[in-house]
């Protein structure tokens, strides 16, 4: 039976404005069609879900199942509108259906979907990425993060011959095995699977060491002295929310990696072309020896990429002896959808408006947090934000995890009440797009104010 979702036209925004201007959607959590779609799929899928962060299990309730998705608005089965502050979870910088990029992919679905042979597409987006990130000199593409990650880190034990990864709490590099482990007893000893099904053999490879902590980097290097292959890290987290690196904590990394011997790896899945056109590599002047890519790489369409310098490159095969392969790599449709959305992202004044529409948001949501009495710290680096409910902006997973989680849980169903859909977890970054235009800010600020009064 399809299921199929009701006519655009048939879907309208049910946001209601009362006359002293506060915004609010029914306040019955999400409406019958929703409640039906997911009874269904609690039937068919584990959570009923795709991925498990879209279940709510981090802020309780159920989602809202959307229908539809336009600039920075999603309409959901019963017709309600939200405010898009997930953006696919990093993708959508542009917003949804952005008519150059909606316009491009159409007419390549016109030339064939997919044909598992090399297409003047990935050749087109290869050669954009390249220019627009100086540190990758060449490149691999793949369908996720994931893969993006599982294969570098391939990459950098075969090109070293060493097997030990070196990652940090809170960060998220997929679900590749080995990086499913977190800090071991003493932190800086081995790891742990962090999930079932795990090999504690696997896990035993990978340290994890707290963010922002040069020393624990140095300590853990020193214990494993000739045996780790690589370093990964999120130069700016947003898998624990958003972090920002401490000064000079890139750098350090740079320089202990070069003194160890270890590859030095920033998954910029999330990053890239979000805190900047050129990456958080840009953004602090880092020259990783690998890059991992996701999310904008392919504008809403499966991409990863990993890449970086030639003389590691050059070991992939069929070039070199390390093996990754992929049926779906570099699908002209979806290469085509990331060079679309690269070039409009490129164009003078496109970042720097998202940029900024970010950082006033941030500002501006805290801000009446706070002159409301409840602590709250607000950031942004680029495209992508975040609001803790806490005096200051933690520095690290243990800081985070203080915050008050609760209150977020609380705020997280006001908003969705008001119409604002905010990613359904303390623990993951907001995304702005270009669609997020100041009647959009407005909204977000007409339902904060009121889920403040309700807080
Ligand atoms: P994917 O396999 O989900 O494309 O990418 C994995 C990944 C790798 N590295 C970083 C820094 C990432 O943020 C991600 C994926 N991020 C999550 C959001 N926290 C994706 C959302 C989800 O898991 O559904």
């Amino acid at each position: 039976m399809r299921t199929g979702s009701p006519e655009p036209s048939a879907l309208h925004s049910i946001a209601r404005k009362h006359e002293d201007g506060r915004m609010t959607t029914p306040t019955d959590g999400i409406g019958p069609k929703s409640r039906a779609l997911n009874e269904i799929t609690a039937r068919l899928f584990p959570g009923g879900v795709s991925s498990p962060v879209r279940a709510f299990r981090g802020v309780g309730g159920e989602p809202p199942v959307i229908a539809s998705a336009k600039g920075a608005l999603l309409t959901d089965v019963d017709g309600r509108e939200y405010v898009d502050m997930i953006g696919a979870w990093g993708p959508m910088i542009l917003g949804h259906g952005h008519p150059e990029v909606e316009d491009a992919i159409i007419a390549r679905i016109k030339r064939g979907i997919m044909t598992g042979t090399p297409s003047p597409d990935e050749a087109d987006l290869g050669q954009l990425v390249v220019e627009m990130l100086p540190a990758v000199e060449r490149l691999r593409f793949v369908v996720s993060g994931t893969e993006a990650c599982m294969s570098a880190l391939r990459l950098a034990r075969g090109a070293t011959g060493r097997n030990k990864v070196i990652k940090f709490e809170g960060c998220y590099h997929g679900h590749a095995d080995a990086f499913l482990a977190s800090a071991g007893s003493g932190a800086l000893t081995f790891g742990t699977p962090d999930s079932p099904g795990v090999p504690p053999d696997v896990a035993r490879d990978t340290i994890v060491v707290p963010y922002n902590d040069l020393e624990a980097v140095k300590t853990a290097f020193a214990e494993n002295a000739g045996e780790v292959a690589a370093l990964f890290v999120e130069p700016v987290t947003g898998n624990m929310g958003l972090i920002e690196p401490g000064e000079g904590f890139l750098a350090g990394l740079r320089s202990v990696c070069d003194e160890q011997g270890a590859l030095l790896v920033f998954d910029e899945v999330m990053t890239g072309f979000r805190v900047h056109r050129g990456g958080a590599q840009a953004l602090y002047g880092i020259k990783p020896d690998l890059t991992t890519f996701g999310k904008v790489i392919g504008g809403g369409l499966p991409v990863g990429a990993y890449g970086g310098r030639s003389d590691l490159m050059a070991q992939i095969a069929p070039e070199g002896a390390i093996y990754q392969a992929g049926t779906l790599a570099g699908s002209p449709v979806a290469m085509t959808a990331g060079y679309q959305t690269l070039s409009v992202l490129r164009r003078e004044g496109v970042f720097e408006q998202i940029a900024a529409t970010a950082a006033r948001l941030a500002a501006a949501l805290a801000d009446e947090a706070r002159a409301a009495g409840v602590p709250a710290t607000g950031l942004s680096v680029g495209g992508m934000m975040g609001l803790w409910f806490a005096d200051s902006a933690p520095s690290n997973l243990a800081e985070a995890q203080a915050t008050d989680l609760e209150r977020f849980r609380r705020y997280h169903g006001l908003m969705l009440d008001r119409g604002v859909h905010l990613p359904p977890s303390p623990f993951e970054a907001w995304f702005v797009s270009l669609a997020h235009d100041e009647a959009i800010v407005d909204r977000i600020l007409t339902a904060h104010r009121d889920a403040l009064s309700a807080l």
